[in-house]
């Protein structure tokens, strides 16, 4: 299927990886959380778990603790550097988004069958300018999007298996959330969940 735009700047490709694009990333995926495990990011402040369990690829991972919401070159736990970006993501970011200079993150979301992620703007990085783009393997998930500021309608999309979406331009800061997925709608995965990777430019080029 050929793209659509779910909001302005919010572009979606429904099944843009193929299943077998689907098992290699996949098994690219389950190496790098054999080096850098999953991890359970904590609210600042407060310290309560995140549903979501994450791990990144690349020179920057992004990481939530009590201190609060950062990119740091390291594993939380581990303290050992991030696993290095599979080149076939870095290869998939410039023909999806146009942009001439790399990705520095991948961050890598595990949703279990009870995991889900409140409405929010991703706005820890120093580059807003850059796009996110974002790629969904395993069970199918219940994405929100909606506009620039919370007040504004959301929409509900469907993201299965080898979609991707690309947010950019206004897209960039509208307010998204995961409300939930549908445990046993993919095969990909051998247990019940999703995994979903965004890359992006954390710095200025
Ligand atoms: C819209 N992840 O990691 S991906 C996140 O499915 C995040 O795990 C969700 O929100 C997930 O921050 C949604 C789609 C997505 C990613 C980044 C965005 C939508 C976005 C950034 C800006 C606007
Ligand atoms: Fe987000």
């Amino acid at each position: 299927m050929q793209k659509l735009e779910l909001a302005p700047g919010c572009l979606w490709w429904p099944g843009r990886l193929d299943r077998c694009q689907q098992e290699a990333l996949l098994s690219q995926v389950e190496s790098g959380l054999a080096q850098a495990p999953l991890f359970t990011p904590r609210m600042p402040r407060t310290g309560q778990p995140f549903s979501v369990r994450m791990s990144n690829f690349g020179p920057l991972g992004w990481v939530s603790d009590v201190d609060g919401y950062r990119y740091q070159t390291f594993h939380p736990d581990t303290r050992q550097p991030w696993p290095a970006l599979p080149a076939a993501l870095t290869e998939l970011w410039h023909t999806l988004s146009g942009v001439p200079y790399p990705p520095e993150a991948c961050l890598i979301n595990w949703y279990g069958p009870e995991a889900r992620m409140g409405l929010h703007q991703d706005k820890d990085e120093q580059d807003l300018t850059a796009p996110v783009l974002s790629l969904s393997l395993g069970d199918t998930a219940l994405f929100r999007v909606g506009g620039t500021e919370r007040r504004t309608p959301t929409r509900s999309i469907r993201l299965a298996s080898g979609d991707a979406v690309l947010l950019s331009g206004p897209g960039r800061l509208a307010y998204h959330g995961i409300d939930r997925i549908l445990p046993g709608t993919s095969t990909l995965i051998s247990r019940p969940g999703r995994f979903n990777l965004t890359l992006r430019r954390v710095t200025p080029p």
